[in-house]
């Protein structure tokens, strides 16, 4: 055993040796050619030596020779004629040369005469410009957005993206016949039982139904709408997207007090706007088990063609409160059941060794673009809806609400491209695309067109992509809008540690900013695009031949061949139809940091959840000025209650106005809203329920509101908001094996954790152990901890012990060690080092020093782990695990003081 241990060890050694002499060899190699360096970002960089970029600071990369290669330059050609018109962009400049050429942002060696996709990564080109900074004079970026200051925009260089205009006919409307009136409706809420994955689960109805009923009202009425609470908990609902008085706002313990169980209350408001919105609980997880409708505010005079709200969501066989503690519990079960684990052996397998080690060496656990697996994905609460009404040449709009706890959603559609007409209940210029995601709580207005009397599918793929659900539109002979093909996760976490630094900070590229969507850094696990993961190979061939269809769904749909002109939805394509600037007034801006750390699930802004910071003080009349960078490896809707915001887009005086923004890593985006409601408390946050539940949110608060008649005691109702985040959570880990037990339970909040963990061997020869830790992580990636504690440690002397250190005796350090029998308390300082390894230095109450180095859960294969300590009083352990279930793995575990025993770990 004591073989093995030592080899392991070495082998671990040897890991991080390895990954370093790889670098050596690189440089070696670098040195014998005459060769030059520059930017993957920036392309007009050019060095002679290896560095980093002096504009954005990412390690320069070998520059290829300039020929273009001619295969690479073929596939850029857009496959279809009527595809990127670039003339249609409203943003575009009309190119005054011929001589403009096309490159990628992340391939600077690559070089196009027209605009396409990389045929190496897939992203979309951009020009390539000649030493001088662009913008001729004669253009201007439409950014005067109502600042003063404007937003530096210029040194954003993307084209908005190839969207064509809208062929979008004109279509015929209707009057409304009736004057404004009130609506009423009565809602029940009340349990239920579905069976969405398979099994039965409870789940929240209302009145009978999920999702909710849909509300339809006509802008001039009055809503009036009684919430009666059938169930044995407190409940509320917020309307999502509304401009009302902050009473009916419906956030919990802050616009309103909490509707008891048995109790009818009253949200009554006038419907002063139009659009898609949709509304949802906003109490505890429940908008994970079915509390979300759609809420339709028709215009008086309205399109007359068939009109079809959509509610989307996703269902989780797992109780929303385990989901919660499990994310925070970082147990990668989820990972497992998406196949997304990325282990060492399939880093290995796929040719990302190097990859895999340089994300933990970042510190970074495995990457996914969402936290959670779901059983089932839902369109109206059903995964296949048909609609088999329509007919060639019809034209049908979506109204599409994302009422997804925490799935972004991709839309596609069989029957051609979809013109996009409005976001978040407002109108933007018709634009065409051929997908689009939605983000969370987002909405969108789509229509699409029947060409022949078929049936079409409309296509909705989870981010994540790990299944579908599907709209058929239409009678007839199926035609399938095309699965989209598994991410290249390795892909996608090379490019995620080229972004982050080693202090955890995503590197902001200036004179490339990030904005708007208009790159979506993602792409590059996009197969669609840039070709399946490939096994490691050494010849690389750039282009991904046609792709195998992996489902007969998708039926000679080969997305391969024509998928470089795909064209993607993203925000600077969104317009509005009018201006949208503030009026007068003064401006105050903010700006905010999205910030997150993975491995324990906190999510905040500035590093602060909401219950530890102050409400934002506004003012009525003032114009604000938000500026958010995404510092987080996640992207983060981001929702505003009561208000509209202008997305700062480079439409200028036409930026469109949302209600929530969608912001990948790395992009800095600004929004600008007026201060105009009379008052009130509302609510900022991220709409990805387990973010904000964590925390990742701000209040702002309008100073001099009148009290809020529905919240008698703002600072009891205060204390019970900010539980939310700080709510501790129990995780734990408990080892059954032949030498013993050994394990821990852990009780973990925002900042702090009390552990205790315990090793009990058989008999008292094994000794017996416990240690007791309470502590506070320090610093926003939560690196550094320190504690005090308790530890007992009792053994009999045993003189047959073999020890790879000879006698235990005394400690490294030489001090006679006292864990034959120690009872005293300790105080400590834990800090997590590259390769996820944690250093913990302690000292206890008898002067006795001890050093500790450790790992837990090394991903060696999709279920296996490993782990490995071994500290200065000459203790050591390892062991493996094999996952079978998310509480139950077989084990093996070898320890210094124990032995070697197998058995049975439990995880919680
Ligand atoms: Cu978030």
């Amino acid at each position: 055993m004591k073989k093995i241990l030592i080899a392991v060890l070495i082998l671990c050694l040897k890991q991080i040796a390895f990954a370093q002499s790889d670098m050596q060899t690189m440089a070696d190699m670098k040195k014998q050619q005459p060769i030059t360096y520059t930017c993957p970002m920036h392309p007009e960089i050019h060095a002679t030596k290896p560095g980093n970029c002096p504009k954005c600071g990412m390690k320069l990369v070998k520059e290829k020779p300039k020929a273009v290669p001619k295969k690479a330059a073929a596939r850029n050609m857009p496959v279809k004629e009527k595809s990127m018109q670039m003339d249609d962009v409203p943003m575009s400049t009309n190119p005054a040369t011929k001589a403009v050429s096309y490159t990628c942002p992340m391939h600077p060696e690559i070089h196009a005469a027209q605009p396409g996709n990389c045929p190496k990564c897939g992203m979309k080109l951009v020009k390539e410009q000649p030493n001088i900074k662009k913008m001729p004079d004669g253009m201007k970026m439409p950014v005067t957005d109502s600042t003063e200051q404007g937003v530096k925009m210029d040194d954003m260089d993307m084209p908005a993206g190839p969207a064509a205009k809208a062929h979008l006919e004109p279509i015929k409307t209707v009057a409304a016949k009736f004057p404004p009136r009130t609506v009423r409706y009565d809602l029940y809420i009340a349990d239920t039982t579905v069976t969405y994955g398979g099994k039965p689960k409870r789940a929240i109805a209302v009145n009978g139904s999920i999702p909710m009923p849909t509300l339809t009202f006509t802008e001039g009425d009055t809503a009036e709408i009684y919430v009666h609470n059938k169930l044995k908990e407190e409940t509320s609902l917020h309307w999502h997207g509304l401009f009302l008085p902050n009473r009916y706002d419906g956030v919990p313990n802050l616009t309103q007090m909490p509707i008891k169980p048995g109790a009818t209350h009253l949200y009554k408001f006038p419907i002063k706007q139009h659009g898609t919105h949709w509304y949802h609980s906003h109490t505890g997880l429940q908008e994970q088990i079915g509390m979300y409708g759609a809420f339709i505010m028709n215009k008086r005079e309205e399109w007359d063609i068939p009109t079809i709200p959509l509610v989307l969501s996703e269902w989780t066989n797992m109780n929303p409160k385990e989901v919660q503690r499990s994310l925070h519990a970082a147990t990668d079960w989820f990972a497992i059941k998406k196949g997304t684990t990325q282990s060492y052996l399939e880093a290995i397998q796929s040719g990302h060794f190097k990859t895999k080690v340089g994300n933990e060496w970042k510190r970074m656990n495995a990457m996914d673009v969402s936290d959670v697996y779901y059983d089932q994905f839902l369109i109206n609460g059903k995964n296949q809806r048909e609609q088999p009404q329509f007919k060639a040449g019809d034209k049908v709009r979506l109204r599409i609400a994302n009422a997804g706890a925490s799935s972004y959603f991709w839309l596609k559609y069989a029957g051609g491209k979809m013109t996009v007409v409005a976001t978040d209940g407002n109108d933007v210029v018709p634009v065409e695309v051929d997908r689009l995601i939605v983000a969370v709580s987002e909405t969108y207005d789509v229509v699409v067109t029947l060409p022949e009397n078929k049936s079409y599918e409309f296509l909705v793929t989870p981010e994540d992509r790990t299944r579908s659900a599907s709209l058929w539109l239409g009678t007839g002979d199926k035609v399938y809008a095309g699965k989209m093909p598994k991410l290249k996760y390795f892909a996608g976490m090379k490019m995620m540690n080229d972004m982050m630094d080693m202090n955890g900070n995503m590197v902001e590229m200036d004179g490339m900013k990030m904005q708007n969507q208009t790159m979506d850094m993602n792409t590059v696990m996009y197969p669609e695009i840039t070709g399946e993961e490939k096994p490691a190979k050494k010849e690389q061939k750039v282009m991904p031949a046609v792709q195998q269809p992996t489902d007969k769904s998708m039926s000679g749909m080969n997305m391969a061949t024509d998928n470089a002109d795909l064209v993607t939805l993203n925000y600077s394509m969104l317009r509005d139809p009018n201006k949208t600037t503030l009026s007068n007034g003064p401006w105050k801006e903010l700006k905010f940091d999205l910030t997150g750390n993975m491995n324990r699930y906190v999510w905040t802004l500035d590093n602060k959840t909401v219950s530890e910071s102050d409400k934002i003080l506004i003012k009525k009349g003032e114009n604000l000025r938000i500026i958010l960078y995404n510092n987080s490896m996640m992207r983060h809707p981001m929702h505003l209650h009561g208000h509209d915001f202008r997305v700062l887009n480079g439409q200028g005086d036409n930026a469109p106005m949302k209600n929530v923004i969608d912001i990948m890593p790395m992009e800095r985006d600004t929004i600008e809203f007026a201060a105009n409601e009379p008052g009130g408390d509302w609510f900022f946050h991220c709409h990805i329920l387990y973010h904000m539940m964590s925390g990742m949110g701000r209040i702002f608060s309008y100073s001099d509101s009148p009290p809020n008649p529905d919240v008698p005691d703002p600072e009891f109702a205060q204390r019970s908001l900010f539980w939310d985040d700080q709510m501790p959570h129990l995780m734990g880990k408990v080892g059954l094996e032949s030498n013993g037990t050994d394990g821990q339970l852990m009780l973990g909040s925002t900042r702090w954790k009390a552990t205790t963990m315990w090793r009990l061997g058989t008999d008292a020869m094994m000794g017996y152990e416990s240690e007791t830790t309470f502590g506070r992580y320090i610093g926003r990636n939560q690196w550094l901890f320190p504690y005090v504690g308790f530890d007992y440690h009792y053994k009999k002397f045993n003189p047959d012990e073999k020890n790879i250190f000879g006698s235990d005796y005394k400690n490294l350090f030489g001090q006679v060690s006292n864990k034959e029998n120690r009872h005293t308390v300790v105080a400590g300082l834990a800090y997590t080092l590259p390769m996820l390894f944690v250093a913990d230095m302690r000292i206890d109450a008898n002067g006795k020093l001890r050093f500790q180095l450790g790992r837990e859960d090394i991903p060696l294969t999709q279920r296996l782990r490993f782990n490995i300590m071994i500290n200065t009083d000459k203790e050591y352990a390892a062991g493996l695990r094999y996952i079978v279930t998310k509480y139950f793995s077989f084990s093996t575990h070898y320890d210094s003081d124990m032995g070697a025993g197998a058995g049975l770990t439990i995880t919680y």
